[in-house]
């Protein structure tokens, strides 16, 4: 499955300056969930794969049929199709820290066993078959917490006092050609949690105060071949201290946990050219950040902070930043392509959107939103200008979309998706009344589907889009398109002329009169309002009571064929044509009338067909 989900167009946080350039971020919700914490990503951009690291021992499938796979702390993701590869190492500790180089992955963390051999706290294993590399570092009692590769050599940082039997404290370098120690060893006195790589230097950040000795608070640079000591020298002050660093040009970010850099108020994220200079990038983020990429020319930001729903992508030069409706629990692993930012963490959902644990982004491609709304006459109750919501009550709406298996053809990536079943928990005027289609058609040409996309559709009418919440976004581009809605035992209705759609939201009411309609009554008309004809059983776009491929006879088959009284309940049917939950062929609230009603009752072989091209 390849669809994207618009998750954002959404509106700038200025920070009292102008706002950068909108940079939309589509989601894409067919990926694979981890059923625990994501503490590391690593993208393999060669062959598109995306390594993950934690504390996780499932992944599952968000579309039917939501297979799972079990996966001790460490899996691969083909990042085409989003679905889990059979790279499956195992680890029997968590993972923290992940780096992809050649046919090497490099694992570190708490691990003892890995790829099936025993490779404490560092493990190399094969980036296809999972199985550890006969190469073993010996690393001393604790744990990897931070890689990097650069010119054939792996630097790698944690806690831990030795490396293949030679003292290195916290930090260590390995040559990737012949699998030995360098002589790289900056000696900190505490924890290094990030380090960039850069023209012969390592910059790094964490908890220390020291490093080989000499006063540096939280954030250092050695050089690269012997780890000696070099100029820039940040003044890192407040919480825990630096946990993340990113580079774009000559700019080096830092995010963490911090109040003060270099004498300035900084609040969790800061920015110094290579000089040492602070420059005046703020973000003002409110609480941590564990993760910082560089993502299409913006820095991406992760972690455990409010005011930015716990990620941000900031512009690099004024720190304007984008913000969403959120991510809804800490981010601690970020990794950016240029196709894609990958976000991984603790977090349970995206935007409403049922992605847990691991979400991936990809720049927004063109998409039109729109408010459609609509009113289906089965459940409508005109003193109340609402629709019912017994299937939804009754839990008996299915999490995803009910019109591929009726034999609905969908333009690509239209029906995938799950309804998160906090959304289906809504109550009251948005609470869901069941699964429609929205199409975009042809300018010149009403036949022709552009685009067709599942939705969801509120008691109140408004359809929206898996988040439970209006507009609805369609991957398409701004253009003029006839407007049309489908339901499953409803008849559809077009927009009479196309209509103008972009990124900024447009509204159709087809419970208006005066949005004017395809054909001749499209919809019936109820008090002051427009609602879709039912009585299509059979979605074959016409309700029909009596004859061959009527809609009638569905019912009473339904119902067991022989004794009209009874009842079907506690099924999600087609022949509830009233959407209550209760398939009914005679007396109160049957299922039987509406068709009649529909066809006018009078005449019995009277058929209404659906004024859709
Ligand atoms: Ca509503
Ligand atoms: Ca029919
Ligand atoms: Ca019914």
């Amino acid at each position: 499955m390849h669809s994207l989900a618009t998750l954002l167009v959404a509106s700038l946080l200025a920070l009292g300056q102008l706002p950068c350039a909108a940079q939309g971020l589509q989601l894409r919700t067919e990926w694979w969930r981890p059923n625990g914490v994501v503490l590391a990503v690593a993208i393999d951009s060669v062959n598109n794969v995306a390594y993950l690291g934690g504390d996780f021992s499932q992944l599952n499938d968000p579309d039917p049929p939501f297979s799972s796979v079990a996966r001790q702390r460490l899996a691969a993701i083909d990042m085409n199709t989003g679905d889990v590869l059979p790279w499956n190492p195992g680890a029997d500790g968590q993972v923290i820290a992940l780096a992809v180089s050649g046919n090497n992955v490099f694992v570190g963390g708490q691990q003892v066993q890995c790829g099936g051999q025993t490779r404490p706290y560092l493990s190399v294993v094969d980036r296809t078959s999972g199985l550890a590399a006969s190469w073993a570092p010996q690393i001393s009692n604790g744990y990897v917490k931070a890689f990097a590769v650069n010119a054939g050599r792996l630097f790698f940082t944690g806690q831990f006092n030795s490396v293949d039997g030679v003292g290195r404290t916290g930090a260590a370098c390995f040559d990737l050609a012949t699998s030995t120690l360098t002589n790289w060893a900056p000696q900190p006195d505490d924890l290094i949690r990030t380090m960039v790589v850069h023209n012969s230097s390592v910059y790094l950040g964490g908890a220390f105060n020291t490093m080989g000795g000499v006063a540096r608070e939280r954030a250092a640079q050695v050089d690269d071949q012997f780890g000696n000591l070099l100029g820039w020298a940040p003044t890192v002050i407040g919480g825990t201290g630096v946990y993340t660093m990113a580079r774009l040009g000559s700019t080096l970010y830092l995010g963490g946990d911090f109040s003060e850099v270099n004498g300035q108020p900084r609040n969790q994220a800061a920015a110094l050219g290579t000089n040492g200079v602070l420059t005046s990038w703020n973000p003002a983020i409110s609480q941590m950040v564990h993760s910082m990429v560089p993502f299409n020319g913006n820095i991406a930001m992760g972690g455990d902070f409010n005011n930015f729903s716990n990620m941000a992508i900031a512009d690099p030069i004024t720190a304007n930043a984008l913000t969403w409706s959120g991510i809804n629990g800490q981010v601690f692993a970020m990794a950016g392509t240029t196709t894609h930012l990958i976000a991984g963490g603790s977090f349970n959902a995206v935007n409403n959107y049922l992605v847990t644990k691991l979400a991936a982004f990809t720049p927004a491609a063109p998409s039109v939103a729109l408010t459609v709304r609509m009113f289906l006459d089965g459940p409508y109750v005109s003193t109340t200008q609402l629709m019912n919501d017994n299937l939804r009550a009754s839990g008996l709406l299915p999490y995803t979309e009910p019109y591929t298996a009726l034999g609905y053809a969908y333009t690509t990536g239209g029906a995938t998706g799950t309804a998160a079943p906090t959304v289906l928990s809504v109550t009251g005027n948005n609470a869901i009344v069941d699964w429609v289609v929205v199409e975009l058609r042809n300018s010149a040409n009403s036949a022709q589907v552009i685009a067709s996309r599942r939705a969801l559709l509120q008691r109140d009418g408004d359809v929206v889009d898996l988040n439970g919440v209006a507009p609805l976004t369609i991957p398409a581009p701004s253009a003029s398109y006839y407007v049309a809605v489908r339901h499953r035992n409803h008849l559809g209705v077009m927009s009479a002329a196309p209509i103008a759609l972009s990124a900024t939201t447009t509204s159709v009411d087809f419970r208006s009169a005066s949005q004017a309609t395809f054909g001749t009554d499209a919809r019936r008309v109820e008090g002051s309002r427009m609602v879709l004809w039912c009585g299509d059983v059979t979605f074959d776009h016409s309700a029909k009571y009596t004859g061959t491929g009527n809609d009638r006879d569905p019912i009473l088959t339904a119902i067991g064929g022989a004794l009209p009284t009874n009842t079907l309940t506690g099924q999600y049917r087609q022949e509830d044509l009233n959407l209550d939950g209760e398939v009914k062929y005679t007396g109160a609230n049957n299922d039987r009338d509406r068709i009649l009603l529909t066809i006018g009752g009078s005449t019995p072989t009277n058929v209404r067909v659906e004024q859709v091209p």
